[in-house]
């Protein structure tokens, strides 16, 4: 072998060989580089004669090509190799979560609007909603809420400028109780429902903001009495405070839209009574209001606070924080989202 033909026999098998694009880089370098081993022999033609640099010259330019070729190549191997190897270790499961899994809280009160939906849903009442804007009628002309109650007093109820169609006055919702007027009007008996929803009066302290949650419930049916009352609110309360042996009292109470009415108390810790919610039949000008015939169907209804039953429920103290968009506070006083799997 002449020293054309070993130096073309070595640089391809070094080629062949090495492993990195690195090493390919130093390769090229010393075979075709400045003062490459294959450069400097073409710069050595100079000295020859004419007929050996023709020869020689041939022969160092084939050798050159070939080089160059097995260089290329041999790149472009060592390229996909390297890519097909990062694709083997950089998978990405695009269906995992977010890393690191930041993740959001229920707010309490969403938590037990849930909650009291889930216990009610389960004995068949079924959600209605309405609008947060209502119009007097059904917020309190049905109700047999009288002109001169308190309740409708600007200092409790926020109006608004009134509709422009018949002029009737414009209430934020102070119950949840027109959901229950609209259904009544629009359904035929029998009906089980409940109204969750915000509310809305015109007061603001430590106890008292001025937009609120309720949960009200009404069944309305040919022989509902007293005693389907009683057993549905004891069973709702054992649930919801998780404690099938909760004491319950009904007191006499006063409500415009239901009578009789009481007020339902439970024994809370071993140690007093807590007033949590409201009741009573409907009374029969409601149900007149709503094209019902008192004579043939008989209604009971309640209605409780959210806040309320959520504050006794997991000891949160100030009301005011429930609506203070705190992610610390509801990062504590929130609850794990369930799993969606
Ligand atoms: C309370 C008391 C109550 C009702 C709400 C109601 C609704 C209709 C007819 C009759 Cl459509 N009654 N709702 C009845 C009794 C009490 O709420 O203390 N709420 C926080």
């Amino acid at each position: 072998m002449n020293k054309i033909e070993q130096l073309r026999h070595n640089f391809l098998a070094d080629i062949e060989k090495i492993s990195t694009l690195q090493e390919l880089e130093e390769l090229r370098v010393a075979a075709l580089g400045k003062k490459g081993e294959l450069t400097l022999l073409m710069k050595e033609l100079g000295q020859k004669t004419p007929e050996e640099r023709r020869t020689i010259g041939a022969e160092l330019n084939a050798v050159k090509e070939t080089l160059t070729n097995a260089l290329d190549q041999r790149k472009t191997q060592l390229e996909v190799d390297s890519l097909n190897a990062r694709l083997a270790i950089e998978t990405l499961d695009v269906t995992l979560p977010p890393r690191p899994v930041l993740k959001g809280t229920i707010h309490p009160l969403s938590h037990v609007m849930d909650q009291a939906i889930h216990i009610f849903g389960q004995v068949g009442f079924v959600v209605a909603e309405g609008p947060d804007i209502e119009e007097d009628f059904y917020n309190f002309t049905a109700l047999n809420i009288p002109l001169e109650h308190p309740a409708r007093q600007e200092q409790d109820t926020f109006y608004l400028p009134p509709s422009s169609a018949d002029g009737q006055p414009v209430v934020l919702r102070t119950h949840t109780s027109p959901v229950q007027i609209r259904t009544m009007l629009n359904e035929k008996p029998p009906l089980r429902i409940i109204a969750p929803g915000r509310t809305y009066r015109s007061d603001s302290d430590a106890t008292h903001s001025p937009m609120f949650h309720q949960i009200e419930g009404l069944v309305v049916d040919t022989k509902t009495h007293m005693g389907h009352l009683k057993g549905c609110l004891e069973e709702f309360c054992r649930h919801f405070f998780e404690d099938p042996n909760l004491k319950l009292r009904f007191r006499p109470g006063y409500f415009p839209f239901t009578e009789p009415s009481a007020e339902v108390d439970i024994w809370w810790k071993g140690n007093s009574w807590l007033e949590i919610l409201g009741c009573g039949m409907v009374h029969p000008n409601v149900l007149r209001n709503c094209n019902i015939d008192p004579d043939v169907y008989q209604g009971f209804a309640f209605g409780m606070g959210l806040e309320r039953i959520a504050m006794l429920k997991y000891g949160i103290e100030d009301l005011r924080l429930f609506f203070e968009s705190d992610l610390r506070w509801v990062g504590y006083y929130g609850f794990e989202p369930e799993s969606r799997e």
